[in-house]
């Protein structure tokens, strides 16, 4: 007879929680925040949702868009928009908030995890850091833990529709908890690398994490 004291044995399910577990999956790192305390330090809130760029908008389709995966991962990438969307889909509802201190809460994504992008290109151990490229030229760099925060994801819609091309449609990242600047418009590619590489404004004095309730917003700061 078996002994009421021994633990069952353990199935696929308990493992896979122990597994995220030790990875923190599904931990916010975030402490639940009080309504009035939502908006970080500095920030007001906007209702309408300002476009920022470097001036030019590049104009792809989803039937030309690829997306380039790269660098320190066990398996590269190069999926078009149907290999893109035939991965597992996220909706994540999230707060916008600028380093010219607009905020706007309440977005609705849909895409794809970025857990699940590494789940699909298996970082490399060497894997730090990502920088991800963009079809203006723009780049911005990211540590791999703030990349594969629970609720950043690649963004191919945004409430219901397809993404504007002006905030950064067919996919741009999307990353909550840091400043909307390492959210990336018009994704082409995700690079890992060993060692860190500021992007675009990283190296113009912005802060090179972005924190916006540590008031990360220049390299000073
Ligand atoms: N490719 C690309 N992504 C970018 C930028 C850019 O110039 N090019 N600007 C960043 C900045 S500074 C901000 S605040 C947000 C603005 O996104 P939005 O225009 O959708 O509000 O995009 C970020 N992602
Ligand atoms: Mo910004």
């Amino acid at each position: 007879m078996a002994d009421e004291n021994e633990p069952p044995p353990e199935s696929k399910l308990t493992r896979s929680k122990q597994r995220w577990a030790r990875e923190g999956k599904f931990l916010t790192g975030k402490v639940a925040r009080p309504e009035e305390s939502r908006l970080p330090p500095g920030q007001h809130l906007t209702k309408d949702w300002p476009t920022l760029d470097l001036g030019l908008t590049p104009n792809i389709s989803r039937e030309h868009w690829r997306l380039d995966v790269y660098g320190a991962v066990e398996a590269t990438l190069f999926w078009d928009f149907s290999e893109f969307t035939a991965q597992p889909q996220s909706r994540f509802l999230s707060d916008i908030h600028c380093v010219t201190t607009w905020s706007r809460y309440d977005n609705q994504w849909e895409g794809l995890a970025t857990r699940d992008l590494l789940d699909a290109c298996r970082p490399r151990e060497e894997a730090r850091f990502v920088v991800l490229h963009c079809h203006d030229g723009y780049t911005t760099n990211l540590a791999l833990e703030d990349f594969a925060a629970e609720d950043a994801l690649l963004a191919h819609s945004w409430s219901g529709t397809p993404l504007e091309q002006e905030h950064g449609g067919p996919v741009r990242l999307v990353v909550p908890h840091l400043y909307f600047w390492k959210s990336a418009k018009w994704l082409q590619g995700i690079e890992f690398l060993a060692e860190d590489k500021p992007g675009y404004w990283e190296v113009r004095g912005y802060h090179n994490r972005g924190d916006p309730w540590a008031e990360q917003r220049y390299s000073s700061d």
